[in-house]
């Protein structure tokens, strides 16, 4: 089953919104697989938008990412990677559907809330930088034949 990684970022921590925001993934049939409450280091959020080195929001991006904690979580699901892309919403807020996390809960770019990878690929090289093997829980979900076929 695929994964993605989410990151709840420090704005949507200082403002009270973890619950908010896990309990969307939850209700909509995601397997909550990691779960982890830390603050980056400068190192971390360098590796984690590596992709991003050299463009001219980078070091803004880097010191919000390590302004105060955050909440890392892996979550698994049929197709988990796309759509929770789209609960996501538009990384500009201003652009995000309403009824998104973004379109929701943000008004700007620099402030959006919520990570989560963009491919397979992005997952799986984002959820090494937060996880080690051993942290990803194994477990059967009693409801899961009424969200998956
Ligand atoms: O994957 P996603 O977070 O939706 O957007 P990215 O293009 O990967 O950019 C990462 C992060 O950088 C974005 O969530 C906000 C910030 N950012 C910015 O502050 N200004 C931009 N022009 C583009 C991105
Ligand atoms: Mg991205």
């Amino acid at each position: 089953m695929e994964r993605t990684y989410l990151m709840i970022k420090p704005d949507a921590v200082q403002r009270g919104l973890i619950g908010e925001i896990v309990s969307r993934f939850e209700k909509k049939g995601f397997k909550l697989v990691a779960m982890k409450f830390l603050r980056l280091t400068k190192e971390m959020a360098e590796k984690h938008y590596a992709e991003h080195v050299g463009k001219p929001f980078f070091a803004g991006l880097v010191e919000y990412i390590i302004s105060g904690p955050v909440v890392a979580m892996c979550w698994e699901g049929k197709d988990v990677v796309a759509v929770s892309r789209e609960m996501m919403g538009a990384t500009n807020p201003a652009k995000a559907a309403p009824g998104t996390i973004r379109g929701t809960f943000a008004v700007d770019i620099g402030r959006n809330v919520i990570h989560g990878s963009d491919s397979p690929e992005s997952a799986e090289r984002e959820l090494a930088i937060y996880f080690d093997s051993c942290e990803f829980v194994e477990w059967d979900r009693s409801v899961q034949a009424w969200i998956v076929e």
